[in-house]
């Protein structure tokens, strides 16, 4: 097991501006980081994966496609072709990074709604393009985790029975689910329940408090999570995900309207160890 945390707490690209984060992250007894793919190229993420090698940290990758241009499940072939060529460009960057893992709403545009749950014809769409790039990222050696949102943030996969659908439909090993915990308490009845029921595609976890803050400060019931995961064998990452207000793009995307820690370095300080207490607690 690896614990990470996501660094769109300090940044959509992180560069070699943000080592003092990353030390300070390294400090608080992380494994690694959860490195945001947005944008650049393909040898800034090289370049970064050599600072995180000198920096003695591993790292994981995430993505969204944040414009209706870019959509595997439009009407639109224009839009899918370009969902598709997005996810090449991804694989390629996180090769590069060096992250075994991309995560993420990678089935649609987050934010896209169409008033309707999903399709037929959407979730055929949605599968035929990760199909197509799931040998790419076998050959890159990088595992694609989709990630179920909840219902404010997208329709097409909100619960993990939602992504263990998809994922059997799409049948590539090289493509799973990440769980998040603060979207499984919007969306399951039994959070843990369905870590149980559909735990072997579980490639992926976010340790994400129920308001975004520090894990631990919050209701999810940590050790009974952590149970769950023991029980199906999972042995990745916990990934520590919160938001806050410092990128005002961002705190608007996911609804921060008030901060839930008092400094960002604090959600590494408490939530790392948190994290690694409780796994080996319940071991
Ligand atoms: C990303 O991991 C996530 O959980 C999303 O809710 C961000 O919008
Ligand atoms: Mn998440």
């Amino acid at each position: 097991m690896n614990v990470g945390v996501n660094m769109l707490l300090w940044a959509t690209r992180v560069t070699r501006e943000h080592v003092a984060a990353l030390q300070a992250i390294k400090a608080a007894g992380a494994d690694g980081v959860e490195i945001p793919i947005m944008e650049g190229e393909v040898a800034a993420y090289r370049e970064l994966g050599k600072l995180l090698d000198e920096l003695g940290l591993k790292r994981t990758s995430s993505m969204a496609f944040v414009t209706p241009e870019v959509n595997p499940v439009s009407d639109d072939p224009k839009r899918r072709q370009a969902a598709v060529d997005n996810l090449k460009w991804l694989i390629e960057c996180a090769h590069a990074l060096g992250a075994p893992v991309i995560c993420g709403p990678m089935y649609q545009t987050i934010g896209a709604f169409t008033g309707n749950g999903p399709t037929e014809t959407e979730l055929e769409r949605a599968a035929e393009a990760l199909r197509s790039v799931a040998p790419l990222a076998c050959q890159a050696g990088v595992t694609l985790a989709m990630e179920p949102l909840n219902r404010f943030e997208c329709y097409m996969l909100n619960t993990l029975s939602d992504g263990a659908a998809l994922t059997d439909r799409i049948g590539h090993p090289n493509v799973g689910i990440l769980f998040d915990t603060f979207h499984a308490n919007i969306e399951e009845k039994d959070p843990i329940g369905a870590i149980r029921r559909h735990g072997r595609v579980i490639k992926h976890f976010h340790c994400s408090a129920n308001d975004r803050g520090i894990p631990g400060q919050d209701h999810v019931d940590w050790a009974g999570t952590f149970r769950a995961l023991h029980g199906i064998g999972y042995d990745g990452w916990l990934v520590i995900e919160a938001f806050g207000r410092a990128l005002p793009g961002l705190a608007a995307a996911t609804k921060i309207w008030r901060d839930l820690f008092a400094d960002a370095l604090d959600v590494a300080r408490v939530g790392v160890p948190f994290a690694r207490e409780t796994w080996e607690r319940t071991l």
